[in-house]
């Protein structure tokens, strides 16, 4: 049995999935390497590189929508149950895959599959085990547009968390289209946000995020619509916030421009690495025994 690797590719609608997918196989055929694209997202209109599995060959979004007048998301979701139904849809032309091939799963960008009901990890997990067995990475993109906005960026950032925390896989987080932000950011803003850290809200007064403490104002009535937006409980829940990013440090990003080769070689090393694409390839080393032994021992401990 030969394993298998892959990445599934998420964050919100518009943040350059499918872009990066396109630019990640044209990389992978320029060094020669395998991949098989998978699209997932039953919404998807245009294909650079054609998907070698498509979700919209299996259930139409549209035809959904229609027949169970549905909305788009509660479509989507009505989709993905149906994939789950039937997953040999999935699974049996993953099942010939072989270990030279980067499987790469474009998904929707809607947030609700991912947080709000359990679908992706389910479907995560069906992938990762049993005879499937595909070890895989997430990639979470955000646009980098977003950091003009350290609110936006905020919330996104505790998305990307969120789905980090749900999928229980290796995890790359990715600021795309690097190339809208270029010369508009100095290079020591943008580490705030490659690392981001409470710092970020602390010194944007603009941004409405500070919080200044003040003894005693516990006691403001958290039902009075105005105290919960401006007041100090708002500030208080951001500050919150900012600190379970800040000391958990879960989420640093990866930077991507999709039209430059040495971005998405960066990038693809991470993911790589996630998944230990290289050790499955590569004839062992003698040493290497070694080491993997003293993570399996670091990993039991
Ligand atoms: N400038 C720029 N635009 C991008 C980049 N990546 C994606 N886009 C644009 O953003 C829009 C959404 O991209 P798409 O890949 O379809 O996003 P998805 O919904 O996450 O799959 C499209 O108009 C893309 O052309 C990028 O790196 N730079
Ligand atoms: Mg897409």
């Amino acid at each position: 049995m030969g394993s298998k690797y892959g990445t599934i590719v998420m964050g919100p609608a518009g943040a350059g999935k499918t872009t990066f997918c396109s630019a990640l196989i044209r990389h992978l055929r320029n060094n020669k390497r395998s991949c098989f694209y998978v699209n997932l997202d039953p919404a998807a209109e245009e294909f650079v590189y054609e998907p070698d599995l498509d979700i919209r060959d299996l259930i139409s979004l549209e035809d959904v929508m229609e027949e169970l007048h549905l909305g788009p998301n509660g479509g989507l979701i009505y989709c993905f149950e149906f994939l789950l139904e039937n997953m040999d849809f999935l699974t049996e032309p993953l099942d010939d895959v072989t270990e030279e091939y980067l499987i790469i799963i474009d998904m929707p960008g809607q947030i609700e599959l991912y947080t709000h009901v359990p679908i992706i990890p389910s479907l995560v997990k069906t992938l990762g085990r049993g005879s499937l067995n595909i070890s895989m990475c997430a990639a979470y993109l955000l646009e980098s547009t977003f950091i003009v906005d350290r609110a936006k960026f905020f919330a996104g950032t505790l998305s990307a968390m969120s789905a980090m925390l749900m999928m229980e896989l290796p995890h790359v987080n990715i600021l795309s289209k690097m190339d809208l932000v270029k010369g508009q950011v100095a290079r020591k803003e943008l580490k705030k946000f490659i690392e981001p850290d409470i710092s970020l809200l602390q010194d944007a007064p603009e941004s409405g995020l500070v919080y200044e403490y003040k003894d005693g104002v516990d006691n403001e009535d958290p039902r009075n619509a105005d105290n919960v937006m401006s007041g100090d409980s708002f500030a208080k829940l951001n500050r919150a916030v900012g600190n379970l990013i800040d000391e958990f440090s879960l989420v640093s990003f990866l930077k991507l421009d999709a039209e430059d080769e040495d971005s998405i070689g960066t990038v693809l090393s991470y993911i790589d690495d996630a998944t230990q694409f290289h050790e499955a390839q590569e004839p062992r080393e003698p040493g290497d025994d070694l080491l993997m032994d003293a993570d399996a021992d670091a990993d039991m401990g």
